[in-house]
Order: structure tokens, then C-alpha cells, then sequence
């Protein structure tokens, strides 16, 4: 089944969102398979976002993603990866639609509270980078009256 990896970014988990936005992936039907709050050091910030380490908003995306913990997250389910980002809402949530996390919550594009895998190969080398083995967790939802 596909996975992603998900992140609430530094200024979601301090404006108490990161509940907010596990609730709705939960909602939504995709499958919790790993979870943790982590600090991100600078290595391993230029690492994940390696592929902008040109741009001219480098240094401050380096800044911010390390500026406090952030909640990472790797979730599984049918086209989650597609699904995540468009639930997300585009990059700048200025221009991301209402409904969508940024459209509801964002209102720079520096400070847009969510962190999504954007296809499958960035997917997998993520969760690598992010996570241990022994952090993902292979398990069996039970859709019986056992719950209730
Ligand atoms: P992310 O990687 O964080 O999930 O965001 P994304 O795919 O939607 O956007 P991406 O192009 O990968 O950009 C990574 C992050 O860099 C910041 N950014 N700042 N100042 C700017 O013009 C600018 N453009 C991008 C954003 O915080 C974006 O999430
Ligand atoms: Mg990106």
C-alpha cells in the first residue's frame, strides 16, 4: 500500500493545529503508521528540502524548518500521496483553496504549516531520512464491534 511522509511544520505544531491535522488524514480514511515530534537539525534540514539549496529562500526555508520541534508523520493508504497534497492546498496558501489545510489555516507561503511527499520517489527517500525502521508500525485496522 503507498505511504507518505507528512509534516507539520514549526509553526502548525505552535498554533496547536497538529491535532487539527491528524484529525482530518484520520477522517479522511488513511492509515497512521508512524508519528513523532521531532527537532530537525541543519543537516538534516538541507538534506530534505536538498533540491531548493539554490534558491534565494534557502537559507530562510533552512531557519524556519529548524526553528522549532516539528510533528512528522507517515501515512498509508490508496493515492494517499496525491491525496495529501491536495488536501494541503497549493504551496502558497494565498492561492491554496478554502477547505484545504493552507486555504484554512496558512497566509504566507514561508510559514505554510504542512510538509507533504510530492510523488513517490520523494516519498520513499523521506521516510528513510526521517524514520528507523522499527518507528513504522505494520498493523491491522479492526473494523468490528470490537471498538465499539
Ligand atoms: P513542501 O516541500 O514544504 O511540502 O512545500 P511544497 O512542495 O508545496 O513547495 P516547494 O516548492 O517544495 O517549496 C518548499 C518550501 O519552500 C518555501 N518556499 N518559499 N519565498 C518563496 O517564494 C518560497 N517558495 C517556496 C515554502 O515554505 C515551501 O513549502
Ligand atoms: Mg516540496
Amino acid at each position: 500500500m503507498e505511504q507518505t511522509f507528512l509534516m507539520v511544520k514549526p509553526d502548525g505544531v505552535q498554533r496547536n493545529l497538529t491535532g487539527e491535522i491528524v484529525n482530518r488524514f484520520e477522517r479522511k480514511g488513511f492509515k497512521l503508521v508512524g508519528a513523532k515530534l521531532m527537532q530537525i537539525s541543519d543537516e538534516l534540514a538541507k538534506t530534505h528540502y536538498g533540491e531548493h539549496k539554490d534558491k534565494p529562500f534557502f537559507g530562510e526555508l533552512v531557519d524556519f524548518i529548524t526553528s522549532g520541534p516539528v510533528f512528522a508523520m507517515i501515512w498509508e493508504g490508496e493515492n494517499v500521496i496525491t491525496a495529501a497534497r491536495d488536501m494541503m492546498g497549493k504551496t502558497n496558501p494565498l492561492e491554496a483553496a478554502p477547505g484545504t489545510i493552507r486555504g484554512d489555516f496558512g497566509m504566507t507561503v514561508g510559514k505554510n504549516i504542512i510538509h507533504g511527499s510530492d510523488s513517490p520517489e520523494s516519498a520513499e527517500k523521506e521516510i528513510n531520512l526521517f524514520f528507523n525502521d522499527h518507528e513504522v508500525f505494520a498493523y491491522t485496522k479492526q473494523d468490528s464491534e470490537w471498538i465499539y
